[in-house]
């Protein structure tokens, strides 16, 4: 059952602007950007950040995809290794700055795996991390550069990400497991 309403449509929008101008800042521009969603819903995610930073600069950034499948018992109940699945990833990372891009980080074994995908793919000249929501309880040093919102929860929550492209609606909600 929901909770609460953490981020409203509105909501959503403010921060992916907000992110895609701290992405512009903080590198200067656009130059040797990459963007890399993580499957399901740091995809659309990044695809946002890529259309936002196109209103701002009138530059098109490539989005490339990681699909990395969680082995666990069920949907709520992760376990400790995700593994990386196919490999339709044809863009060349070599010297590029590559921002990953996932909905929610949590342990961060996600971004774990992604990193160790990213660099048998090539060697990129930096790697940062954004997220939508950042729940907490991590598990590896791994910490997003770019954060929506800080949302701490307990460990029996969800953060459930709904965006249209996939959900048919924006919003961020909490509910019980
Ligand atoms: P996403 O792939 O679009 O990010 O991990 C598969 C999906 O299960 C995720 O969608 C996520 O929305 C949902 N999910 C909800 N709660 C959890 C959770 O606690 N852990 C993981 N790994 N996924 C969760
Ligand atoms: P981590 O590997 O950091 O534990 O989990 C990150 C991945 O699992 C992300 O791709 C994220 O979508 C998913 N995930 C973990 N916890 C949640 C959650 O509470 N809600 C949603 N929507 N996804 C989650
Ligand atoms: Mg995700």
């Amino acid at each position: 059952k929901t909770k609460a309403v953490i981020l409203d449509e509105k909501a959503i929008e403010r921060a992916t602007t907000r992110i895609a101008n701290e992405i512009l800042e903080r590198n200067k521009g656009t130059e040797n950007l990459i963007l890399v969603g993580i499957k399901t819903r740091g995809v659309p995610f990044a695809e946002r950040l890529s259309r936002k930073i196109f209103e701002i600069e009138g530059i098109k950034i490539p989005v490339a995809t990681l699909d990395i499948t969680l082995y666990r018992d069920d949907l709520t109940e992760i376990s400790s290794n995700p593994i990386i699945n196919n490999d339709d990833f044809n863009i060349d990372i070599n010297n590029k700055v590559v921002v990953l891009v996932d909905d929610v980080i949590f342990t961060g074994r996600t971004v774990r795996a992604a990193l160790d995908a990213l660099v048998d793919k090539g060697r990129p000249r930096k790697v940062q991390l954004a997220v939508l929501i950042d729940r907490g309880h991590r598990e590896f040093p791994i910490r997003p550069d770019y954060v929506g919102k800080n949302v701490p929860t307990s460990r029996n929550e969800i953060v459930g990400v709904q965006f249209e492209e996939i959900d048919e609606m924006n919003q961020v909600i909490i509910r019980e497991k």
